[in-house]
């Protein structure tokens, strides 16, 4: 291990050395290890030291020249930037930057436009959906009427005639695309053939991909989805956080449903942490990020293959690449907890049609975005293919697990950790 070098945050050290030094132990590991976690990246700098600044201290219930507290100057400012950034990046009509995440996004959206017990069609979680498109544990399966479409068995890729023929029999009122395991394109035009067809408003869940679609390295939903919700802290590389982008004719709603609706005061600071992203994906230098993050992806599934090791799929278009354990006999989650003992973090996941358990699945996710934003390029994303590889091999065996621990460290070493 390099020295754990100290947070630094000499405010916060003198009035709590207890949380300084877990901040600091935590700036180390991200430095230290290689992190896969495919919703997970390292915010902007500039980001991050938005995300903590004064904003943090005023209330702004309310929208932008309508608010229910005075002192608003530079708020509605920040506010009006965001959504601005936001139109013109995404080419859409209405952004509304409020929601605290992606969950209370789409909460925000089921509150717009559906009464309990309306039917609502999503991508079910085995098949790589998200709880808050229908799964039967959210409020959004025990809520509404909640059908779920999947993967076909075959190639494990969405199953577009399914979703039709779902969708004319069920008639729901939302009809929602967005995964948060599935690697491949989503074919936006023909889901709103599909919602137009019933009448459904579609409503496309980019949280996973907000980035690659702004950098131009996955099609847009734009004009396709009248309605698109996105988390802003994964490829996008913003502050934790929600938006909405919609068209003008539900902006009211959508308003209304995130406000006064589901939440109270707007927290301001994100929402300038939401504007600089904006600016900062708007680059040209954030176009190459966003390729560069989809060839890892691609370099990290290739060399994994070579390797023995199942990729759902055969491959991915995106950020992500699904892999199956099965051909190696590991479980996912032994996997990920060897590979982080050699410095490698990823997350079990169940795969397609999985026949374990979703605690202990046969799946393991993985993620470009963050080590792409540490610099690294194709040559490195196999050398970590390489590394999985060897791990999952040897999952008992501490000296490899101690070999590739040191290897990672050195690999960190060269690429810094943005921020520090
Ligand atoms: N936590 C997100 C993910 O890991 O995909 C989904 O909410």
């Amino acid at each position: 291990m390099t020295d754990a070098r100290p947070a630094p945050m000499p405010l916060l050290e003198n009035a709590d050395p207890e949380i300084h030094a877990l901040l600091g132990q935590e700036a180390q590991r991200q430095q230290d290890k290689i992190r896969l976690i495919a919703s997970e990246n390292y915010a902007w700098p500039a980001v991050l030291e938005t995300a903590g600044s004064v904003l943090n201290n005023k209330y702004s219930e309310g929208y932008a020249g309508k608010r229910y507290y005075e002192g608003q100057q530079q708020v509605d400012q920040v506010e009006r930037l965001a959504m601005e950034r936001l139109k013109s990046l995404f080419g859409v009509e209405h952004a509304n930057v409020q929601p605290y995440s992606g969950s209370p996004a789409n909460l925000a959206v089921y509150f717009a436009f559906c009464k309990p017990g309306d039917t609502v069609m999503g991508l079910g979680l085995p098949a790589g959906g998200h709880l808050t498109h229908g799964w039967k544990v959210s409020i959004t399966g025990a809520y509404f009427n909640a059908v779920q479409y999947g993967v076909r068995k075959d190639d494990h890729r969405i199953d577009m005639d399914e979703v039709a023929t779902l969708a004319r029999e069920h008639k729901p009122k939302l009809l929602w695309c967005g995964t948060t395991a599935y690697s491949r394109v989503i074919d936006y035009d023909r889901f709103a053939e599909i919602a137009n067809e019933v009448s459904a408003v579609l409503v496309a869940d980019i949280s996973h991909i907000s980035g690659l679609v702004a950098g131009g390295a996955h099609p847009s939903p734009a004009g396709k989805a009248p309605v698109i919700t996105s988390t802003t802290h994964k490829t996008f590389r913003g502050p934790r956080g929600g938006m909405i982008l919609c068209d003008a004719v539900h902006a009211k709603a959508i308003d209304r449903a995130v406000f006064p609706g589901l939440q109270g005061g707007p927290h301001n600071a994100t929402t300038a942490g939401i504007a600089v992203a904006a600016k900062l994906a708007g680059t040209p230098d954030f176009r190459a990020y966003a390729a560069q993050v989809v060839d890892n992806a691609r370099a990290m599934a290739e060399q994994l293959m070579a390797r023995g090791i199942g990729v759902v799929t055969g491959g991915t278009d995106t950020h992500l690449v699904l892999c199956d354990l099965t051909p190696k006999g590991v479980p996912g989650k032994v996997a990920a907890q060897a590979l982080d003992r050699a410095g490698i973090v990823s997350n079990y996941n169940s795969v397609p049609f999985d026949t374990r358990k979703p605690f202990d699945p046969s799946g393991l996710r993985l993620g470009s975005p963050a080590i792409t934003s540490r610099g690294m390029g194709v040559d490195e994303a196999k050398q970590v293919a390489n590394w999985i590889a060897d791990v999952i091999e040897s999952v008992d065996d501490d000296g490899v697990v101690e070999r590739v621990r040191n290897e990672v460290l050195a690999l960190c070493n060269q690429f810094p950790a943005p921020g520090r």
